[in-house]
Parts: C-alpha cells; sequence; structure tokens
C-alpha cells in the first residue's frame, strides 16, 4: 500500500493499526452488504436473554447491596449509590437539625422551588411560570450544566406518516423488558409531537432536508425511523432554546453554584422548600416554596461496577438521596444503561459518548480480526453485553497500550454508503473532538467500550409527575418506570420536555391551591438517622456527594 494511503494509521501504536488494517480490508464486503439493503442477522430471543444474564454489568454478583433502611429498605441496588443513600447529612446540616429556628426563618420565598437547573428542570420552570407562578432554580453548577448538554444523537418523536404513537409505546415497552410502567410510556409518546413543535417553535435548529421536512433516523430496537437531531449535539442545541426561554422569563429565578443538599419538610409531611448550600462557600440558603419539584439528574459519576462514564460532573444521585431520606420511593435502582459505545481510545478520551447515530447511519461493530459479530441497532443493553461477550469470553477485543480493551465501530463506512462530507456533516462535534487528537474519523474507526450512561430507574412518580409526597414532584432522569430496566436512545431528551412540562404545570396548580407552611423543618431527616443508628449503620459518607471524587 502506497505511504499516503496509510498515513491515517500513524496516530495508532502498531498493534493496533495491525487490526486497523484487517477493518479496512473487509470493509468493502460490508459496503456492498449495505448498498443490498442487508444487515448484520438480529439475535435469536434465547441468545439475547442469555447474553444479557451473562454479560451485563446489572446482572453482575458483586457491585450491589441491600438497603438497610428507608422506603425501600431490602432491595439490591449498586454499593456506591446505597452508600449515598445511607449516608450521613452533610456538615452543614448539623446545626440546622438542632435549631428549628433557623430553618423556620427563609432567605428566599418563593411559589415553586425547582432544584436543578438542566433540560427537565428549566422545562418545568417555564412550564409553571406560564401558569402563573414565581419560580426560582437553584443549580449546583451554571444553569444548563447538565446530562442535557450531552446528549448527542437525537430525540424520538413519531411524527412521520408511517409510524404513530402506537408503534412509539410498543417499542418502548419491548426495549424496557416490559417492566415500564405504561401509564408514563403512554404520557410520553402522547406529548411527543407537540414536545417537538413547542421546541420549533423555541428555535431549534433540527436537521432538515432542503425541503424543510425533518431528517429522522433509525436508533437501536426501534422499528420505525424517528430520532431528530440536531447534528451529533442535539442536547446542547435542546438546552440552548430551553435556557434563552426561561432566563427572558422574569418570574424566573436562577441561582447558579448553590445546590439542594436537603429537602424542608412540615408538620403534615409536605414539602416545603430545601437548603441550599453554596459552592463557594458561606452560609446555606434557606428556601420556602408551596411547591418543589426535584429535577437533579442521575448519577453516572459515581461509576457503578468502576465503568467509565459519559455523564457530565454533576451527575452524583443528589436528588435521589434527599428524596429518599424524606421518606419518597424509589425503583428499578439496579438498574443502569452503559452505553455501547463509549470511546476506548485515546486514553484522554475513555468514557466519551460516541453516539448511536453514528449506528443508524450504518457504522458496524467489529472484532480484532475486522469481523461483525453484532447488528449494530440491538437495543443498548444487548449490544453492551454482546461487545463485553466479544472481549472477555471470545477473547477478541483489540488491546489498548493502556491495558483497556474495545471493539472497532467503522465509522468511516458512513461515507462510504450516504456520500463524501457526510460524516464531517452529520457529526461535527464528535468529528473535531478527535481531529484535535490526530484521529480523522472519516478514515479510522473509534475504539468503542461500554461507558456508565445512564439511571434507568429512580423516583417514583405519576403522570403528573407528583411522588407521593404532596409538594413533591420531579421530572428527568431523576425518575424511574418510564424506561423500564432498559432505554432505548433519544427517549431521555423527550422524556425531560413531556415530564417538565407535565410536573410544571402541577407543581404550578399545587402551588395555587395552597399556602406556604409555617413549620418547615428537617425533622425527616433527624428521623432517617435515627433509623440508621436502630440499625447499627455508621456511614462514613456525607451526602449528597455533589461532586465526584477523582
Ligand atoms: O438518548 C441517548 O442516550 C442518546 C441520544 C445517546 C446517543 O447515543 O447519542
Amino acid at each position: 500500500m502506497k505511504q499516503a494511503e496509510t498515513n491515517h494509521l500513524n496516530v495508532l501504536p502498531e498493534a493496533m493499526r495491525e487490526s486497523v488494517r484487517l477493518v479496512e480490508r473487509t470493509r468493502k464486503y460490508r459496503l456492498a452488504q449495505s448498498l443490498r439493503g442487508e444487515t448484520f442477522p438480529s439475535l435469536s430471543i434465547s441468545d439475547r436473554k442469555a447474553w444479557l444474564a451473562d454479560f451485563h454489568p446489572d446482572q453482575r454478583a458483586d457491585g450491589k447491596r441491600y438497603l438497610l433502611v428507608g422506603p425501600n429498605e431490602g432491595n439490591q441496588v449498586p454499593v456506591e449509590l446505597a452508600d449515598l443513600l445511607e449516608s450521613r447529612p452533610r456538615i452543614a446540616l448539623t446545626e440546622l437539625m438542632e435549631d428549628p429556628s433557623i430553618t423556620a426563618k427563609a432567605d428566599i420565598v418563593t411559589d415553586i422551588l425547582i432544584i436543578g437547573g438542566g433540560g427537565a428542570g428549566t422545562t418545568a420552570a417555564i412550564a409553571a411560570a406560564k401558569a402563573g407562578s414565581k419560580v426560582f432554580i437553584a443549580t449546583k453548577l451554571r444553569h444548563g450544566d447538565s446530562n442535557t448538554i450531552m446528549a448527542e444523537g437525537g430525540m424520538q418523536v413519531a411524527d412521520q406518516e408511517c409510524d404513530s404513537p402506537v408503534q412509539h409505546y410498543l417499542d418502548i415497552l419491548g426495549g424496557g423488558h416490559f417492566t415500564n410502567n405504561a401509564e408514563l410510556v403512554e404520557a410520553l409518546v402522547t406529548d411527543g409531537a407537540s414536545a417537538l413543535r413547542w421546541l420549533e417553535d423555541l428555535g431549534m435548529l433540527f436537521d432538515k432536508y432542503p425541503t424543510g421536512r425533518m431528517k429522522v433516523r433509525h436508533g437501536g430496537g426501534t422499528s420505525r425511523k424517528r430520532l431528530h437531531a440536531a447534528g451529533d449535539v442535539t442536547g446542547l442545541e435542546m438546552m440552548r432554546v430551553i435556557r434563552d426561554k426561561a432566563e427572558s422569563i422574569e418570574n424566573i429565578t436562577v441561582s447558579d453554584f448553590t445546590p439542594a443538599v436537603e429537602l424542608l419538610t412540615d408538620d403534615d409531611g409536605r414539602a416545603v422548600g430545601a437548603v441550599l448550600e453554596r459552592i463557594n462557600g458561606g452560609k446555606p440558603l434557606i428556601v420556602h416554596a408551596k411547591s418543589v419539584i426535584i429535577a437533579t439528574g442521575g448519577m453516572g459519576r459515581l461509576h457503578l461496577n468502576k465503568f467509565p462514564t459519559s455523564n457530565h460532573y454533576g451527575a452524583t444521585a443528589d436528588g435521589l438521596v434527599m428524596a429518599y431520606r424524606a421518606g419518597v420511593p424509589l425503583r428499578d435502582l439496579h438498574s443502569c444503561q452503559y452505553h455501547p459505545t463509549g470511546s476506548a481510545y485515546p486514553q484522554r478520551k475513555v468514557g466519551l459518548l460516541i453516539t448511536e447515530k453514528f449506528r443508524g447511519l450504518g457504522a458496524s461493530f467489529l472484532n480484532k480480526f475486522g469481523d461483525e459479530f453484532i447488528f449494530g441497532l440491538e437495543a443498548r443493553d444487548v449490544t453492551t453485553a454482546a461487545i463485553i461477550r466479544e472481549c472477555q469470553m471470545m477473547n477478541n477485543g483489540v488491546q489498548t497500550p493502556y491495558g483497556s480493551v474495545g471493539v472497532w465501530l467503522d465509522i468511516p463506512l458512513i461515507d462510504l454508503i450516504h456520500g463524501r462530507g457526510t460524516i464531517e456533516k452529520e457529526f461535527p462535534g464528535r468529528f473535531k473532538e478527535f481531529i484535535s487528537k490526530g484521529i480523522d474519523i472519516r478514515k479510522l474507526p473509534l475504539l468503542a467500550y461500554p461507558t456508565l450512561h445512564y439511571q434507568n430507574g429512580g423516583m417514583v412518580i405519576g403522570t403528573n409527575g407528583g411522588t407521593d409526597m404532596p409538594g413533591l414532584f420531579a421530572a428527568g432522569e431523576v425518575t424511574g418506570g418510564v424506561h423500564g430496566h432498559n432505554r432505548l436512545m433519544g427517549n431521555a431528551l423527550l422524556e425531560i420536555l413531556v415530564f417538565g412540562l407535565r410536573a410544571g404545570q402541577s407543581a404550578a396548580e399545587f402551588a395555587q391551591s395552597t399556602t406556604l407552611s409555617s413549620s418547615p423543618g428537617l425533622s425527616h431527616l433527624s428521623a432517617f438517622v435515627e433509623q440508621l443508628e436502630q440499625k447499627n449503620c455508621n456511614p462514613e459518607l456525607n451526602g449528597p456527594q455533589l461532586l465526584p471524587v477523582y
């Protein structure tokens, strides 16, 4: 082969180069197959079940423990989460727990307190303000810093002629292995088209054909093309318009760098505000509110099972911890999503998301011999199990010089299938990210291995976002039920809109039907600490954790 034709390989160590040459050799067969409209065969149902049971990280016997106290006592959950749910309150809380006169005095009074300034929280704020409420958003980092902005490949909405909300509903239930809350799924798919229109009206720039028609793609486990994207920065673009809208509304105040660390409840067992810590130091802030919405996102930064993560730095399960101590039940916490394609090379990019949209446009999975081993658009949990099996059991993974392993995602195939320039146009974010490390994804496959991506379970909610606790609502990744034990791509961005809007509206209705409480306090927290003591739990951790420990 001529020098110029192989230069793109020089960025890789020799051992990996050899494997890429095999990928390049098999590429023409896969191209021909794709042009004939053929795909690698899907797995049989029995293989799916067996591979999930044997290789999915959720099924590992280690890494979990039983909860000893609280509404989910007796449930097995990941150790890292269990330790936080049963942690001690943060130091700053001690004085407040002992002296109720402190929590009785408010620094901030509002109709609705929203904890979390990502996609779900900000959407809820817009809905609540529209319904006439005064809203205060307390966010841990800056407004918008969240998993929403990390979402790349798109949002599922059944708005095409060949599709329907029913079809979408069936895909979600199947993808979740029928463990979903069907009413929540129905709400999600029913509101899909109006949520999409809402975003368009806010000015979101979706990918479109010159005729103005939306481009739609396949995601894993979907029976129809219904992924609507903005390049490979869909969440970032979504957050741009939602944040701009919220910041233009007078009734919404946003407080950056002030994470909530505990809910305030009253003598009637109602959620009536929260204690906020100031990241930059200083006295905690006491917020009194008529209703509260938790929208704190997920827990990827707990690095369950020691996996890398695609998540934002703020994803430390804070909302789950606060809700749990206040007695709100959680569900499906044993179930997490390990996205099949986290980056596995170079080392500085390990865990970074390589969007599923690459597979939606034809990129295939290959082992170290350049052989395809799984259909690229199986549901996520199955694909993840297949990659781990290929590396661990078959020993067919590609070794990196850092001792890690991965499989190839053959991205250059996309330009061959769809025409030159497609990769740069459809994936501007990832193209720039990797070219900065000398890796040209138009020419080189990327090495991938599963990365911790999403918390499938969370707070139990109803279709209006309400919880068991009066005055407490929740939306987004902090909740459970919509996706059951496995979320399909693109349904998280839809969820934050649909349930953000619903929770915002419902919290506003609740706030309008009530008055501020006269007894905001932390008695639920003292009771929780007492339960820990009764069970001889002696936690070392203080929670919520707020930031990852590295
Ligand atoms: O919904 C997701 O998790 C998503 C859009 C991820 C991706 O692969 O891009």
